[in-house]
């Protein structure tokens, strides 16, 4: 039996939902769509409180788990922004399930002494994956807190040795027109693209993903592998990786290439620095068991609430210029 259909939630309870029409109005390509997403995955019944994590005081001082309320896996896994296959919060669980994730490889190139194209088991061989629990801050203004699986990415870019030229870190997402069927339109200058400095990579917060809760990442999420920064703005957690380089310049990413003036490099969440058409102040927490959508808003932290382990990375730097 299939499940009643939802109905739309009402413009007025989802103050957010201008904000992401409005990001998206900066890509030309798009008309301007009337239609709110529907609210995806939500169960009749209330279901049942999500498991209270236990963690270790030195977990919580390394930044590695949070014990705030865990938003449902039906909703990290079915409200997703994940362009390559439409801009619809829920497109990417209805359209990334044809990704093919295997056999998936990664090149390695750049200033490091052992490139190459490795496949993802090799990559990440004899690294266990470790369970991490970071929450996820998009700049549109909503957030959430998610039980990854992965591996420390500093872990893996070690194995390729980069030189002391390796200043910067380039990953670049899959761009199969075959299979993503949100790149017929012109929005991004696909492939998506991100960076981080060096030290940031290296950084123990900065996860290389391969699962959520206790499963194998699914395809909107970014299988088979996929970056989380958990104190940058989320559209630096760049999906479905297919290459990283490391470089002597700082590298083009997707969304500072669309609009330099509203999408940053760096990208640290700052409450302190509002986007040119939004305040960053607050966000909206999806967390917790009730099946709504949007949880109540809250005060957003500097750097994600990561300060303490991230932000002497930034001593000296004017993170008022570095939106
Ligand atoms: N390749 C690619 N990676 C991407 C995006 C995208 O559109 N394409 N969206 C980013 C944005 S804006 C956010 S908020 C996060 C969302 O991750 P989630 O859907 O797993 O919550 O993915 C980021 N990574
Ligand atoms: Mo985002």
């Amino acid at each position: 039996m299939r499940p009643p259909r939802l109905p739309r939630i009402p413009a007025s309870e989802i103050t957010d939902e201008a904000v992401y029409r409005d990001r998206r109005r900066v890509l030309a390509a798009f008309a301007a769509s009337p239609l709110l997403a529907t609210l995806p995955g939500c169960a009749e019944a209330e279901p049942p409180p999500a498991p209270k994590v236990a963690i270790s005081a030195a977990d919580a001082r390394a930044g590695f788990r949070t014990d705030e309320p865990l938003t449902r896996y039906e909703d990290v896994t079915t409200y997703n922004n994940f362009y390559e296959f439409g801009t619809d919060k829920g497109d990417p669980s209805r359209a990334a399930k044809t990704l093919r994730t295997s056999p998936w490889s990664v090149t390695v190139d750049g200033e490091c002494a052992r490139p190459g194209r490795i496949a993802l088991d090799d990559l990440l061989r004899g690294l266990a994956p470790q369970e991490r629990i970071y929450r996820l801050r998009c700049v549109e203004g909503w957030s959430m807190v998610v039980p990854w699986l992965g591996a420390p990415l500093g872990e893996v870019l070690r194995r390729f040795e980069p030189t002391s030229k390796a200043k910067f870190v380039a990953f670049t997402t899959l761009a199969d027109p075959r299979q993503m069927p949100g790149m017929r339109y012109r929005s991004i200058d696909w492939p998506y693209k991100e960076g981080l400095r060096i030290d940031e990579a290296m950084h123990p917060l900065t996860l290389l993903a391969t699962g959520l809760y206790g499963k194998p990442l699914p395809q909107q999420n970014g299988a088979p592998l996929r970056l989380v920064v958990p104190w940058k703005y989320g559209f630096k957690s760049i999906k479905s990786i297919v290459a990283i380089r490391f470089s002597e310049r700082m590298p083009e990413t997707a969304w500072h290439e669309l609009q330099p003036s509203e999408y940053g490099f760096f990208s640290n969440v700052n409450p302190a620095v509002d986007h040119p058409r939004w305040s960053q102040k607050t966000e909206r927490r999806i967390a917790g068991t009730k099946s709504k959508l949007f949880a109540e808003r809250i005060p957003t932290r500097p750097f994600n609430g990561y300060a303490e382990q991230v932000a002497p990375m930034y001593a000296g730097m004017d993170l008022r210029k570095w939106y």
